[in-house]
């Protein structure tokens, strides 16, 4: 079944909001573009840096450049985005339809980007809301991440997969290069209740606290009993980390730490889009402390500490982090 044939049969059984599909369409369509970049980016010399700093402060890639203003070109054509949050943009990107369009989308046009250059898995995210008209477009550039109405991620991996949610459910779709459509593979997918892996930058892990550092601890313990030790999963990209934790159980963090005081991930194009994949997926997401989804920006580009996985591994991390036990026993 084709993305697009799914996505016709979700609006007429659940009635999706006028022009949502045609949305989801487009990022089938910026998704195929990037992927043959990707694909061919090291022949026609596109990897590398650019010399400039993104709005928090990564080095440019060339390919987070190409990768930026192929998004936007892909979703201002469809005249349906009144606005555009993206990590590449310093502000928020009004389109040229802002009077009569009814979306705002957030972006994360290529995550993982210091995989670039070596040839490793790369990610797309994105959150759409609805836009409420006219008024001050940075505010309501910040609406709640509760207020999402779908999202989710491209991989670009061995193959390339795209994973929606609009609200019923989530669902996985491979991209067929040679017919050039996404098809569906993965139908209403599941996030097991708890998995065997953790994935986090643990060349970190003398600037986390004393919690995170027990969590740790509890995690590579041995006791076959609760199938530890975990294995440790870290790819230096979150959508190829948390895909790997939605199919198959386990958990991604990045707390804050000594360079990143309030965390590093950004909460309108990474943390809430994959927050809503998730939960809706049966997961959840928060910040070790508030769930994701309850939370309010006060910044495009703000960030927060994030951990999101299994729904027991989630919780078992917001009991160590919570410093209910710094012991090595779990709750
Ligand atoms: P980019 O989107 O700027 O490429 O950042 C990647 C990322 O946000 C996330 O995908 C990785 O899990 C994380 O940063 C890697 O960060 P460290 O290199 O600090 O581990």
């Amino acid at each position: 079944m084709t993305l697009s044939r799914r996505l016709l049969d979700e609006e007429q059984q659940h009635g999706l909001p006028p022009g949502l599909s045609t949305l989801l369409l487009q990022v089938g369509f910026a998704a195929k573009i990037l992927a043959r970049e990707f694909t061919r980016a090291a022949l026609v010399g596109n990897l590398g840096l650019v010399g400039d700093l993104n709005p928090t402060g990564d080095a440019q890639k060339k390919l987070d450049v190409f990768a930026n203003e192929a998004v936007v070109s892909v979703f201002e054509e469809t005249g349906l985005v009144a606005a555009i949050v993206s990590e590449e943009m310093e502000r928020v990107k009004e389109t040229a339809s802002t009077g009569a369009a009814r979306y705002l989308l957030c972006i994360d046009p290529l995550d993982g980007s210091s995989n670039t250059d070596i040839n490793g898995a790369l990610g797309t995210i994105f959150g759409i809301y609805k836009w409420n008209g006219p008024g001050n477009v940075t505010e309501q550039a910040l609406p709640k991440c509760s207020e999402q109405i779908a999202a989710g991620y491209v991989m670009y991996g061995g193959s390339t997969m795209l994973v929606y949610t609009a609200g019923h459910g989530v669902h996985g779709f491979t991209l067929d290069r040679d017919l050039g459509e996404f098809l569906l593979s993965h139908d209403n997918i599941r996030c097991p209740v708890r998995g065997r892996y953790y994935s986090a930058n643990v060349g970190r892990y003398y600037e986390w606290p004393p919690e995170l550092r027990a969590y740790i601890e509890y995690l590579t313990d041995h006791d076959p009993a609760t199938k530890r030790p975990y294995s440790l999963r870290y790819t230096g990209a979150l959508v190829a980390d948390l895909h790997r934790s939605l199919m198959e159980g386990g958990v991604y963090f990045y707390p804050a730490d000594a360079q990143h005081k309030n965390g590093k991930l950004r909460l309108a194009y990474e943390c809430a889009p994959l927050a809503l994949v998730v939960e809706q997926a049966g997961g959840s997401a928060s910040t070790g402390e508030t769930r994701i989804l309850d939370l309010q920006p006060h910044s495009i580009h703000q960030q927060v500490p994030f951990v999101i996985g299994s729904a027991a591994d989630v919780a078992l991390y917001e009991h160590f982090f919570r410093g209910a036990n710094v012991s090595k026993t779990a709750p």
